[in-house]
């Protein structure tokens, strides 16, 4: 099996100190968290910023000051920025990190109910996203939070608008989604393209049973605070590095390598 990725979450759109006191917000507190985790095994950072009142952003100087202190840091994981931001969002707000020229943006492949909200991405902005980041040479996740998004994926494959090799990232147990269960996750890696390469992450309390299955099914994982905040029923997790080594641990334990960032970036087909 090919080394397995782990992608850190470190920050998401919705989750608030309120919830976990340990949650990074601000770019230094990002930029930290992801030197933390890379030296702890992870070798892509999925990433969303905050403005200075906590609330989720997708100002371009806030993630371009976030870069910057990582760079300083010497982080050489793969920076992924999000393109989805918070439902609700604008076309503009969505694009900007994409000026950064990031090696890879997550890239959302449809509407889906997001709690109480509606994450609208419509075929048009989807396309719009897509070439962009083609133009752009910047590797998209294809995040797959219901099993029709790995169809309007691979519209936009047929469409020309993504390259080669696809990444995809499958997402379960979102409230309005697909539930995160095993079967599920099978059904979906199943509609792959055999020769794409994908990443799966649980929400609330499935990530750690999502993360192992992936890792023995050949798949990577994502794992975070984005996705949880919790480290066993009811005990918070006390950072992105305690939720990052038990991956490694346990990919450990099942004879599963860990991939450097640079590894990450050869399985990855990122130049
Ligand atoms: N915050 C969610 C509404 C992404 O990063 O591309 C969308 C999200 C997906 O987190
Ligand atoms: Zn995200």
């Amino acid at each position: 099996m090919e080394k397995l990725i782990i992608t850190a979450a470190i920050c998401g759109a919705e989750v608030t100190k309120e919830d976990n006191a340990n949650l990074p917000v601000t770019p230094e507190e990002i930029a930290h968290s992801a030197l933390g985790v890379e030296k702890a095994g992870a070798s892509v950072i999925h990433v969303h910023v905050r403005d200075k009142n906590g609330k989720p952003t997708q100002d371009k100087e806030v993630f371009k000051k976030t870069f910057m202190i990582m760079n300083e840091l010497g982080v050489k994981a793969i920076i992924q920025p999000s393109t989805g931001g918070a439902a609700g969002m604008s076309w503009d707000e969505r694009f900007q990190p994409l000026c950064l020229s990031p090696e890879m943006a997550s890239l959302d492949c449809g509407s889906v109910n997001f709690g109480d909200e509606v994450f609208v991405n419509e075929f048009p902005l989807m396309r719009n996203l897509a070439s962009r980041m083609k133009s752009l040479g910047i590797l998209p996740e294809l995040e797959c939070f219901e099993p029709g998004h790995i169809y309007n994926a691979l519209t936009l494959k047929k469409e020309g608008l993504l390259p080669e090799h696809l990444h995809f990232g499958i997402i379960l147990g979102v409230p309005g989604a697909i539930k995160a269960s095993i079967k599920n996750l099978l059904f979906m890696v199943e509609l792959l393209p055999s020769e794409s390469t994908w990443m799966a992450a649980g929400i609330g309390r499935y990530e750690l049973s999502v993360a192992a299955h992936a890792i023995v099914m050949g798949g990577h994982v994502r794992v975070g605070f984005e996705d949880n905040i919790y480290y066993t029923k009811g005990v918070p997790a006390e950072s992105n590095v305690q939720l990052v080594s038990r991956i490694v641990r346990l990919s450990g334990e099942l004879g599963r390598d860990v991939a450097a960032p640079d590894e990450a970036r050869e399985i990855l087909h990122i130049k």
